[in-house]
């Protein structure tokens, strides 16, 4: 887009606000050529007067997608949305139309800046594991603070866990300066947000209950002009993440960007602290040639539908990852088979693209246009993956895989008599936590996962992020949580769909360098 300033830029005088350098205040007034639909960032205090689309302001019809649904609802010709990027706070404003103008205040040089960069909040009994990795991630340069659950339980109001944990990760933004949190613990040791979606369909009410880490991620919000708090429960009612469709409720507000690079290291106990701290200092001070292979599997994901989806997601990436070689396992040709995972991954990978069905316990899906089972994968077989520290980072575009509440209940759903309750590891944690290899990060569902494939590529949920995150990585975030918040903004300026952008979390240490600190210094 050109960006064309025809108005100045007006200076008045305005009073500084509390805990932030504001002394100037600055109009502008910004006209924009596009073609469609584009977004710009502005500045976080941004205080957005007027913006007017072809001429008016009048309401268009503007596509949601949620859960694999299309609603067409009136919105005005453009979204506001508050985030993160690279690394600054910015507000996103997204404009549909071909000619725009933007009319703004906004107040110089906001900006939070403190002695940290990242945070890690641990539940005590792995406190000794994190403050390791902590002192490996200053030798890297990154300034780290470990705090403590009972810490933040005992320091920061709010109305559950959850909500004091939000707190604190907001102060520590504001007066810390960071950027980046990992959120070091299972669901049972550090808890999740859960969300409630609200469906009618076919005359019957449904609702389904979602666990995402995004409620972490996302503190501000655009409200009447300003940046305001996000707590995700804007009615009120101490249920977080509301919304109806077709069926009568009040919906919470939510902005969805993330304001800070947010991942999840799922230990279950100490073992798994352990094993996911060594892991990452040896990758991240080792690397090598192995990085450069790109692990691709995939197959006909939905058959008889004309394209082979996950064949022709993988293809896709493959082409825009120059550089890597990629190495197909697929169910055309039967290079699927477990056994010929475990032998190609044995020899590492920086990357694994899986494009398929998935379950908490796995992965399976079919060979062209044949509707019977192929490829099956299940959470046992990695604890024969001896690939060491040459790990790769995954990206499960497909169902469920990091489903981190997976439990008995869920077994006895596909048919597994258990007797017993019991919870369990999730397919996308159980490569990170393998000791001896496995992946050193994954990007996962937590729940059942929709997406759109044609023949020109992908166009909307789980396949559309997948491929917002290998470009954000080629176009240079080579740091984890960076990567993935850029493919989910590039998802979010595109369409805002909900439940996609919920279900997809981090498993990982969001400043993870990608491929080591020698493989990023010499590309340098
Ligand atoms: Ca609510
Ligand atoms: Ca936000």
């Amino acid at each position: 887009m050109k960006a064309e300033v025809l108005v100045g830029v007006l200076l008045l005088l305005a009073m500084p606000l509390a805990g932030m350098n504001v002394s100037i205040h600055e109009s502008k007034l910004d006209f924009y050529d596009m073609n469609g639909e584009e977004t710009v960032e502005l500045p976080f205090n941004a205080e957005i007067e007027k913006v007017a689309v072809n001429g008016s302001a009048e309401n268009i019809d503007f596509k949601w997608i949620s859960g694999g649904n299309a609603y067409r609802i009136k919105q005005p010709p453009y979204h506001i949305g508050v985030g993160i990027s690279n690394g600054q706070h910015v507000v996103f404003l997204t404009i549909y139309g071909k000619k725009a103008s933007v009319e703004y205040d906004y107040k110089k040089a906001v900006s939070f800046n403190g002695e940290y960069d990242l945070l890690i909040i641990t539940p005590e009994k792995f406190y000794k594991e994190f403050s390791k990795l902590a002192e490996h991630k200053e030798k890297h340069g990154i300034k780290t603070k470990v705090i403590s659950l009972n810490e933040v339980y005992s320091s920061y109001n709010g109305r559950d866990e959850a909500e004091k944990i939000k707190y604190c990760i907001k102060e520590s933004v504001e007066k810390d300066g960071i950027k980046y949190v990992l959120l070091a613990g299972d669901i049972y040791n550090l808890p999740i947000r859960y969300v409630v979606y609200h469906e009618k369909w076919r005359g019957r009410a449904y609702n389904f209950s979602m666990p995402t880490d995004l409620y972490y991620a996302d503190l501000y919000r655009y409200e009447n002009g300003h940046v305001v708090f996000s707590s995700w429960d804007t009615n009120n009612n101490g249920v977080y993440g509301e919304v109806y469709y077709g069926c009568i409720g009040v919906n919470d507000t939510i902005d969805l960007y993330p304001d800070v690079y947010v991942g999840r290291l799922a230990c279950r106990n100490v073992r798994e602290a352990k094993t996911v701290v060594d892991k990452i200092i040896k990758y991240e001070d080792g690397g090598g040639e192995w990085f450069k292979r790109l692990l691709l599997v995939g197959g006909d994901t939905f058959p008889g539908w004309g394209i082979i989806e996950g064949e022709f997601m993988n293809e896709y990436v493959a082409n825009i990852m120059q550089g890597f070689t990629p190495v197909k396992m697929w169910a055309s040709d039967g290079s699927i088979s477990p056994l010929n995972v475990e032998m190609t991954m044995e020899k590492g990978g920086g990357f694994l693209y899986y494009s398929g069905h998935g379950f908490p316990y796995g992965w399976a899906t079919h060979k062209p246009n044949n509707e019977n089972w192929t490829g099956r994968y299940f959470t046992p077989y990695i604890l024969g993956l001896h690939n060491g520290y040459k790990l790769p980072i995954i990206f499960f575009d497909a169902c469920l895989t990091a489903k981190l509440d997976f439990n008995s209940s869920d077994l006895r759903n596909d048919g597994v008599p258990l007797p017993i309750n019991a919870t369990f590891p999730c397919f996308a944690w159980y490569f990170i936590a393998h000791k001896g290899g496995g992946a050193i990060a994954s990007i996962g569902a937590t729940r059942v996962a929709f997406t759109g494939v044609g023949k020109n590529g992908p166009y909307s949920g789980a396949s559309y992020l997948a491929y917002q995150f290998f470009k954000a990585y080629m176009n240079g975030k080579t740091r984890l949580g960076e990567t993935f918040v850029t493919a989910q903004n590039n998802y979010l300026n595109h369409i805002w769909d909900r439940w996609t952008i919920q279900e997809f979390i981090l498993l990982g240490d969001p400043t993870l360098q990608i491929g080591g600190y020698s493989h990023h210094n010499s590309q340098n």
